[in-house]
């Protein structure tokens, strides 16, 4: 399974909106690890996390899962071998990719293609939303966080990473300034960098860190603590 260098957004044209294509799911992981910066260090923390939090007997989600890199972390630190470990994605092209990866994994992994919304979600002591929200309507987040709070067993947690917006004008444009040296440095060109942003603008909402961590508070997680921030990409681990 080929998996190459991210060069879709480096010619000039008309920029539509961005989808989880065949395109992308070739060059994901190369795409997000010289985009989302700290990605590697949450993903292996994701493995730790659910070495201390996975509960026995329980389930464990992956939502929008993509090429299932958070799911196999979960798989790694998985200390139980009576729980069920399930990842979910809508883009056909990302769960094939997922499928043939997950062939490594240290534990089974269930496959579900399908809407995240539609997801039933119970018994279950991990929820992770690794850069998956910040997708859906911003209508739909609300709902959606009620369900997994609703379905997170007692002392169960939900791993939320979300590319935010800063709380000012002012905070907001240093961290994007700071992300597209970023980008810069990872080797993307100014055009690929305002492509991409052109392809996100529609797609991708994010919203200031307060509003995620109000959010998730009403929703009835107990706490909401941010556990992981490198400019405007953070990880909140909300406890039940
Ligand atoms: C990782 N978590 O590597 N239902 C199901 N899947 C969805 C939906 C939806 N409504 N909306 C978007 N997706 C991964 C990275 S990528 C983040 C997650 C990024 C899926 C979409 O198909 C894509 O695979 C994923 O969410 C978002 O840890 O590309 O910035």
């Amino acid at each position: 399974m080929s998996e190459g260098r991210d060069r879709l957004f480096d010619r000039p044209g008309p920029v539509g909106d961005f989808v989880f294509d065949a395109e992308v799911a070739r060059v994901f992981p190369d795409m997000i690890s010289r985009s989302v910066p700290g990605y590697a260090a949450i993903i292996n923390m994701i493995e730790l996390l659910t070495r201390m939090h996975a509960q026995a007997g329980t389930r464990l989600y992956d939502l929008g899962c993509s090429l299932g890199a958070a799911s196999l972390a979960m798989a790694k630190g998985l200390p139980h071998d009576d729980c069920t470990l399930i990842a979910v994605d809508n883009a056909p092209a990302m769960l094939e990719r997922a499928q043939q990866h997950a062939q490594q994994a240290e534990r089974p992994i269930e496959f579900r293609e399908s809407d995240v919304r539609k997801i039933v979600i119970e018994r279950a002591s991990m929820v992770v939303l690794n850069f998956t929200l910040q997708f859906l309507p911003p209508d739909d987040r609300v709902t959606l966080l009620q369900r997994i709070r609703a379905g997170l067993v007692p002392g169960g947690i939900l791993i939320l990473s979300e590319k935010i917006a800063g709380e000012t004008p002012e905070e907001d444009a240093l961290l994007v300034e700071l992300h597209h040296a970023f980008k810069r440095q990872q080797g993307y060109s100014e055009l690929e960098i305002s492509q991409k942003r052109a392809a996100l603008e529609r797609v991708l909402r994010p919203e200031p860190l307060s509003i995620h961590r109000n959010r998730l508070q009403r929703v009835g997680f107990d706490r909401a603590d941010t556990w992981f921030q490198c400019f405007n990409f953070v990880s909140i681990v909300a406890r039940a």
